[in-house]
């Protein structure tokens, strides 16, 4: 960070850095200019138009924390602790500022809890049924790998680090095979492309066993030694011949044979996945049965073989955020855990008793970023429900809060930063003070507590303390000075000795711990609602996330990002097109039982006939008739893990 006179000018990665290698990506190379952004939010604000119309007036902290204080034990004088709900979503990721002080404030006020999560969850609880551990592979092993599978993850948009380092394999001669129903860009750059119909990608993964299983290809001394329940799945898979999964994916007979033999023969074989294909009725069960795949040939052993989703969890050892947890404050009284991901059906619920007065939002932008905005808009619409939203710019969602509080970003503030991509700790130091009256999310609920009248002293920790506290056998002064450390266990090849986190050590080919949860024990496909369609709504449509300069909604306001990005658009193949009477560029309607878009139409080869898709991340203001993608998406839970069915969306496109 280059800063003149206390004002930040320039920001460069950090060219040491093994995993980035000094390269910022679009997301954040113009992160100078969204600090000084003139739309930021820089003081306290207080409603002063309509609920949803977003005019406030400017106010003191002391007026903005005296109001909220005052709504919250009203609320909770008159309904109980539970009455309050916390949501909070990722933010900027950071140790303190995504997820610390905030625990302890909440559990003292003994509010409501939320249960579940947009991102994550599903993938690695499905991932776990596997193996019985959250771990996975270490991203930066796939240069070592032969052949490298990108399974549902469109790593030139989301995961651009990693590129290089598969370019790198790709030179010492590994396959690189995508496997999306959209031929992404990153699919543009594969040697093969496989595109399956979407949610249909465990009936691909039990053909590919079936094959493998059939031609003896599978590491038998490893699946001996270090599974259970192998004859149970070798029965399952017995009917499941290409021919019959090729029925239900759309992907040849004679390329799941083909996929198959090459991903058994061609060791180190990596897959590399991590969230797209999780947002779907059966997201769970893909990722076990995905888990099942480096099992049955044993790439676990080898480095640059396995399987790596998001990382996080690496961090678990180094960074004990448990430390976070005061539960003591609630005073041994149970508190209720609300989904998550159904904002609005909480809001608007009538079986809830208490009914939510009182929302505190921060770290996210539920209006854009749940599924089923409708719902969620009219539950922040209750004139019975008091809004407190902390942010840096007035998103969808702060629209409707009653008090807005501004909030610092992390060139402000001092912070410890885990990772998903790579198992470097980083460090966040504050580069500048915060402009304005901006505070990190921990001051904020210190100033909260001391409004509410609280006195416990773990509620006013320091940001040092707290980082102090968590770390655990981290040189704290040589992560000061390099701004990273690696994790001491990075060089591990995980699960290379066989040993699982499972209760037996072996890995669950079927597990009766799904059993036991009436869930089925072996990899099972369970066709989803989309597959089927509808006579009204027979095009699926997938949301995934397309634009580069994007971080889901943080982003697509300001003027170096959205501009410069194409959309949005409703992108479609030319058939599906074409019997609707719809040219590229059209104005079309895309519409089911939840909402409509108007939408220009965009005519591409990348999507097969039945699916549509619109890219997720622009706000209501980008879109005519002010709504956005997640207006249309469904709400239903996942088969488990606790996530939504995003992609499990059926829409009608008709012209406008
Ligand atoms: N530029 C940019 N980068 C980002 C983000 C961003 O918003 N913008 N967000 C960040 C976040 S929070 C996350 S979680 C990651 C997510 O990273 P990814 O998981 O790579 O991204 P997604 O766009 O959610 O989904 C990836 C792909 O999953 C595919 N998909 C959907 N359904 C299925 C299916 O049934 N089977 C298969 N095989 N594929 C399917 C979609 O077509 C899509 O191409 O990206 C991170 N990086
Ligand atoms: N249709 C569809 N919906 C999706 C997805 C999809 O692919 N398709 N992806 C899902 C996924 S993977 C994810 S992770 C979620 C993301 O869901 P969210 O986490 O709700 O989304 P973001 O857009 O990242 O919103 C973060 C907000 O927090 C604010 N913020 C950032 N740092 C701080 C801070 O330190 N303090 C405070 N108070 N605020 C801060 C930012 O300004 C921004 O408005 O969306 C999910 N929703
Ligand atoms: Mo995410």
């Amino acid at each position: 960070m280059t800063v003149e006179g206390g004002v930040a000018v320039k920001m460069r990665g950090n060219p040491a850095h093994p995993y980035s290698l000094g390269e910022l990506c679009p997301k954040v190379n113009h992160f100078v200019e969204r600090v000084y952004s003139p739309q930021r939010i820089t003081t306290p604000l207080v409603r002063t138009g309509a609920k949803g119309e977003g005019i406030f007036r400017e106010a003191t902290w002391s007026e903005a924390l005296a109001l909220v204080a005052q709504k919250t034990h009203e609320a909770i004088n008159k309904h109980g602790g539970e009455t309050v709900l916390p949501w909070s979503s990722a933010g900027n990721q950071g140790l303190l500022q995504m997820s610390s002080l905030d625990r302890r404030l909440f559990a003292r006020m003994g509010s409501s809890q939320t249960v579940g999560a947009l991102c994550g969850s599903v993938a690695k609880n499905g991932f776990m049924a596997t193996t019985g551990s959250a771990r996975s592979t270490n991203p930066m092993q796939i240069v070592d790998a032969q052949f490298i599978v990108l399974w549902g993850t469109n790593t030139r948009i989301t995961n651009r680090h990693l590129w290089p380092f598969i370019e790198e394999a790709r030179s010492k001669g590994a396959k690189v095979v995508v496997v999306d129903p959209i031929r992404t860009i990153t699919a543009d750059e594969a040697d093969w492309f496989i595109q399956p119909f979407p949610g249909t990608d465990t009936a691909l993964m039990l053909a590919m066993m079936h094959v493998i299983i059939r031609d003896e290809l599978c590491d038998d001394e490893f699946v001996a030694q270090h599974t259970e329940g192998f004859e149970e799945l070798a029965a399952e898979v017995a009917s499941w011949t290409p021919e019959r999964a090729a029925a239900e994916c759309g992907v040849d007979a004679i390329d799941i044979e083909t996929f198959a033999h090459e991903y058994a023969t061609a060791q180190p074989a990596f897959i590399r996945t991590i969230i797209g294909a999780e947002h779907r009725e059966n997201g769970a069960m893909l990722f076990r049965t995905m888990a099942c795949l480096p099992t049955l040939t044993g790439s676990w052993k080898h480095r640059g073989g396995g399987l790596s989703r998001s990382v996080g969890s690496w961090f678990d050892d180094f960074v004990d955020d448990s430390v976070f947890d005061s539960e003591h404050l609630v005073q041994g009284k149970p508190r209720r855990a609300l989904a998550f991901t159904q904002l609005g059906q909480v809001l608007t619920g009538t079986s809830l008793t208490p009914s939510i007065s009182v929302l505190y939002v921060w770290n996210g932008n539920p209006v854009l970023t749940c599924p089923n905005s409708a719902l969620t808009r009219q539950g922040l619409m209750r004139e019975d429900l008091f809004t407190v939203v902390s942010e840096q710019f007035l998103t969808d969602t702060a629209k409707y809060a009653d008090v807005i509080f501004p909030a610092a970003m992390q060139i402000e503030q001092r912070d410890v930063v885990p990772a998903w991509g790579h198992l470097y700790l980083g460090w966040n130091e504050a580069a500048i003070a915060p402009v304005g009256e901006c505070v990190p999310n921990t001051e904020l609920f210190r100033r909260l507590a001391h409004a509410m009248g609280y006195t416990e002293p773990e509620l006013f920790e320091s940001d040092d303390s707290l980082i102090a506290s968590a770390l655990r056998g981290v040189d704290i002064e040589q992560l000061q000075r390099d701004g990273f450390v690696p994790l001491p266990n990075i060089d591990e090849v995980l699960f290379s000795d066989g040993v699982f986190g499972t209760a037996s050590g072996k890995a669950q080919l079927a597990s009766k711990d799904l059993a036991a949860r009436g869930l089925p024990s072996l990899p099972t496909y369970v066709q989803s609602s989309s597959r089927a369609g509808s006579a009204e709504f027979p095009l699926v449509m997938l949301t995934p996330k397309q634009h580069t300069r994007f971080l889901n909604t943080s982003y697509s306001h300001l003027p170096q990002h959205g501009p410069r990005e194409e959309g949005p658009y409703v992108e479609m193949c030319a058939s599906d097109a074409a019997v609707r009477g719809l040219e590229n560029g059209a104005q079309a309607r895309v519409v089911n039982e939840r909402g409509e878009m108007l939408l220009p139409v965009k005519i591409s080869t990348r999507l097969p006939e039945g699916v549509v898709a619109v890219p997720f991340g622009w706000w209501d203001i980008s879109h005519t008739n002010s709504n956005n993608v997640n207006d249309l998406t469904s709400d239903a839970h996942t088969d488990w893990g606790g996530g939504v069915s995003f992609h499990d969306t059926l829409v009608q496109v008709i012209s406008a």
